[in-house]
């Protein structure tokens, strides 16, 4: 098997008190940093919105962070403003060894669309072109770390089993929002499709 390792949004708003701070997300930065020694392919997901984004509850009147509204694609959660394009939270943190990657996969650009997956917009629809560049290079197995564990890292695990990889979430190296339960949900979706979490 050919594998790689895909790095999910490893950035500073989701690391502590960052504006949508996952709890311990820099925690695991050191043990990726390890990881990616490992791997002839790594990729890195950076969450990358426009200044005004739909999935920022800001951008809907009389809406709150963490409220869920309907979209044209489904039921879209709203986060606080965070990963706008080109500020300091939407950087990698800077103790990951970014130097290791050899693609970085910038998603949820689309104002209307939110893109918590590597590989699918949250329309389950629009392409990133990571499916592509994988499959181009022979890799047919993926391991997923990253933030935040119930819903980028879920999203992306969940596609990638469904375009036909080998998928295995690497736990001890995610953590997870954890929103009325979501990571109980995850995992169990994950599962679902096939996905290995070790
Ligand atoms: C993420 C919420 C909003 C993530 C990104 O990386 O899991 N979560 N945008
Ligand atoms: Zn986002």
């Amino acid at each position: 098997m050919k594998t790689a390792l895909l790095v999910i949004d490893v950035q500073n708003d989701f690391c502590p008190s960052g504006a949508l701070e996952v709890i311990g997300g820099n925690e695991i930065i050191a043990d990726i940093n390890q990881e990616m020694k490992k791997y002839n392919c790594v990729v890195l997901t950076q969450d990358w919105h426009p200044k005004g984004h739909s999935s920022f509850a800001m951008s809907h009147d009389g809406k709150e962070p963490f409220d869920v509204i309907e979209m044209p694609y489904g039921e879209q959660v709203l986060w606080p403003e965070h990963c706008v394009q080109g500020s300091e939270g939407a950087n990698f943190h800077l103790k990951l060894d970014v130097d290791r990657a050899s693609a970085v996969i910038r998603k949820g650009a689309n104002p209307q669309i939110d893109s918590y997956s590597a590989f699918f917009e949250n329309d389950r629809n629009t392409a990133t072109g990571l499916d592509g560049y994988l499959k181009s290079l022979g890799i047919d197995k993926i391991n997923l770390v990253g933030l935040a564990t119930d819903f980028c890292v879920n999203y992306s695990a969940q596609d990638a089993a469904n375009l036909g990889y080998e998928v295995s979430v690497l736990e001890a190296m995610c953590r997870a929002i954890d929103l009325n339960g979501s990571l109980a949900v995850a995992r169990t979706e994950m599962r679902n499709c096939g996905v290995e979490l070790i």
